[in-house]
């Protein structure tokens, strides 16, 4: 039986991965499982603390990638994360980079209630393209995009596209 790919939707806080990788998980041509990575950290307690004036948890990496290790490698998962340098590079088949305007990241941040001090350094890493300079050093050039998450017609292009890509790499890999 062919597997289905592994796909990373990565991102600063507030681009709209959770967004892209639900709609993603309903539209896809073939099965994908929608792994929200931070949710799971808290659930399945992969972490060594909880930072109160951060408002974020410090990951067990070992125990993280343990767990996901054996999704990874059954393939047909989306791994919805802020971060995307901790997965090893055989993981991913694609690799997407959710970009947004900074003001508007600001008033999604806000929105969500998060402190002033996590909304500037999320807004710095955005301005700085700290996630996507990231992705670019772990992951081949081919299978890295970047994607504009800005609207609502963003959101729908993307998902169109990703879906293009996944009937083509299909496509491929049906022998
Ligand atoms: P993330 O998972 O990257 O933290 P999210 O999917 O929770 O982001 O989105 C944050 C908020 O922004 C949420 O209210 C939905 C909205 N949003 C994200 N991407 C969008 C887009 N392309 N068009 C319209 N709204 C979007």
């Amino acid at each position: 039986m062919t597997k289905s790919p592994v796909i990373v939707i990565t991102g600063t806080p507030g681009t709209g991965k959770t967004t892209h990788a639900q709609m993603l998980a309903e539209e896809s041509p073939v099965p994908l499982k929608h792994i929200n990575v931070g949710d799971l950290i808290k659930e399945k307690g992969l972490y060594e603390e909880y930072d109160e004036e951060w408002q974020s948890y410090t990951v067990d990496e070992d125990k993280l990638l343990d767990e996901l290790e054996p999704l990874a490698s059954a393939g047909g998962v989306i791994l919805d994360w802020h971060t995307c340098d901790l997965f090893p590079e055989r993981w991913p088949d694609l690799v997407v980079v959710l970009r947004c305007d900074h003001t508007k990241l600001w008033d999604r941040l806000e929105k969500r209630g998060y402190p002033l001090r996590k909304i500037q350094e999320n807004n710095e890493a955005e301005i700085m393209e700290v996630v996507a300079d990231e992705a670019r050093s772990s992951y081949p050039a081919e299978i890295v995009v970047e994607l504009k998450s800005e609207g609502t017609d963003d959101l729908e292009a993307n998902i169109a596209s990703i879906t293009e890509w996944i009937k083509a790499w299909k496509e491929q890999h049906t022998s």
